[in-house]
C-alpha cells in the first residue's frame, strides 16, 4: 500500500530533509502535498522528476491525507486539530505537544511501544534529546542510569536558515575587516543578539526556571518521558557553536551498577542507528564536519570517569536535521507502516 503524505513547512530545512529522505528511503507515498505559509506558497519544488507547487496550508489541506509530517514551528499548533479531524496521523517536530500526556514522544529505536497509544498526534523530540537518547538506550538496557551531566555544542542550523546566513555573513565581514552585525542568535525574538562567528553562546531558546534555558529543560523533561523513567537525575548546559550542521554532546553518565568501557563499546556498536567511532590511537572520534548528512548517531571518546563510582564519559555527535528531526519522524511513520498501525 502507498500513502498520501502532506509535509507542512516543506520549504524549510527540515521540510527539505523530509523530501531527501523520502526519496533516499523509497518511502511508499502515493500523493504528496507540499504545504507552507502564504509567503512560500506558489514556489515550485522539483522532486523525483516531478514539479510540485507549494500550497498555502489551510485546515482543508489535510483532507484524504494519511500521514502529515509537520516540520515544526507555530503552524503545528494551528493545523494539528484539523489534520487529526480528517483522520491523518500527525508526526510533529514542534515542541507544542511533546509534554502532553496523551501524545507519545518517540525515538523509534528507544521507545517504539509508545506509538500505539497515539490519538492522532505523535511528537518528535528535540534534536539534542534524540541524539542523547540514542547513545543512552543501549547502556540503559544494561544498567539503570542514576545521573546524567550533559553539555551540548549545537550547530547554527538548529536555529534556522537565518542563523546559517548570519554565521556566513559575520565570517565574511571579519575576513574583510568590516563591522560585524548580529540579529539572530541566541534567538531572533530576544532583545539582544551576539556574534556567533569565532564565539560560543551559552544560551539556546529562552530562559525558564532556575536560570536554565528551555533547550536545557527539554533535555531533562523529554528524556524522562522517552525512557518513562523520572528517577534519572539530568542536568544540561546547551551551547551554540559556529558550526553549520550536526550537534555534539559531552555526556557524563553515572550508572547504578558498573558498565565497563569495553561493555559500553560492545553495546553501542551493536545498537541500530549508532556508530561506534572510538580509537584514540588512530585519532578516531566523531566530529560534526564528518557526521553531517549521515543518518547515524556517532559515539566516541568513551572513558571511565574515575572521580565517581560506575560512571562513563561519552562524546556523541549526530546530524540534528536528519536523526534529530526529519529522519526520526520518518522512521516513526515507517514503524507504523511496518506494524500495521496506519
Ligand atoms: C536548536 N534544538 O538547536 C534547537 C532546535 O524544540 O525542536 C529545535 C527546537 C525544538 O536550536
Amino acid at each position: 500500500r502507498k500513502y498520501n503524505i502532506a509535509i507542512l513547512g516543506a520549504t524549510g530545512a527540515v521540510g527539505q530533509e523530509f523530501l531527501n529522505l523520502i526519496e533516499e528511503r523509497n518511502f511508499p507515498y502515493d500523493n504528496l502535498k507540499l504545504l507552507a505559509s502564504k509567503r512560500s506558497a506558489g514556489k515550485i519544488i522539483s522532486f523525483m522528476g516531478k514539479d510540485f507547487t507549494v500550497e498555502e496550508a489551510t485546515d482543508d489541506s489535510f483532507k484524504n491525507i494519511d500521514i502529515a509530517l509537520f516540520a515544526g514551528g507555530s503552524a503545528s499548533t494551528k493545523f494539528a486539530p484539523a489534520a487529526v479531524k480528517y483522520g491523518a496521523v500527525v508526526i510533529d517536530n514542534s515542541s507544542a505537544f511533546r509534554m502532553d500526556p496523551s501524545v507519545p514522544l518517540v525515538v523509534p529505536e528507544v521507545n517504539p511501544e509508545a506509538i500505539q497509544q497515539h490519538k492522532g498526534i505523535i511528537a518528535n523530540p528535540n534534536c539534542s534529546t534524540i541524539i542523547m537518547a540514542m547513545a543512552l538506550k543501549p547502556l540503559y538496557n544494561q544498567a539503570k542510569i542514576k545521573r546524567i551531566v550533559v553539555s551540548t555544542y549545537q550547530a547554527v542550523s538548529g536555529a534556522g536558515k537565518e542563523a546559517i546566513d548570519e554565521l556566513d555573513s559575520q565570517v565574511q565581514a571579519i575576513v574583510e575587516n568590516r563591522p560585524v552585525e548580529a540579529n539572530i542568535l541566541p534567538s531572533a525574538s530576544l532583545p539582544k543578539h551576539y556574534q556567533i562567528a569565532f564565539n560560543v553562546i551559552p544560551h539556546i531558546d529562552v530562559f525558564v526556571e532556575d536560570n536554565y534555558t528551555k533547550e536545557e529543560m527539554k533535555m531533562v523533561h523529554e528524556t524522562h518521558k522517552i525512557f518513562n523513567d523520572y528517577t534519572i537525575g539530568i542536568t544540561a548546559t546547551t551551547v551554540r557553536v559556529p558550526i553549520y550542521r550536526s550537534h555534539s554532546e559531552s555526556i557524563n553518565i553515572e550508572f547504578v551498577e558498573e558498565v565497563s568501557v569495553d561493555k559500553a563499546k560492545e553495546l553501542l556498536a551493536a545498537f541500530p542507528g549508532v556508530i561506534l567511532q572510538d580509537n584514540p590511537a588512530e585519532m578516531l572520534y566523531p566530529m560534526p564536519l564528518f557526521t553531517s548528512n549521515q543518518n547515524e548517531v556517532f559515539v566516541g571518546r568513551i572513558r571511565k570517569d574515575n572521580s565517581v563510582q560506575n560512571a562513563l564519559n561519552l562524546w556523541v555527535v549526530g546530524d540534528q536535521i536528519r536523526k534529530g528531526a526529519a529522519l526520526n519522524a520518518l522512521q516513526i511513520a515507517e514503524h507504523m507502516i511496518e506494524h500495521n498501525l496506519i
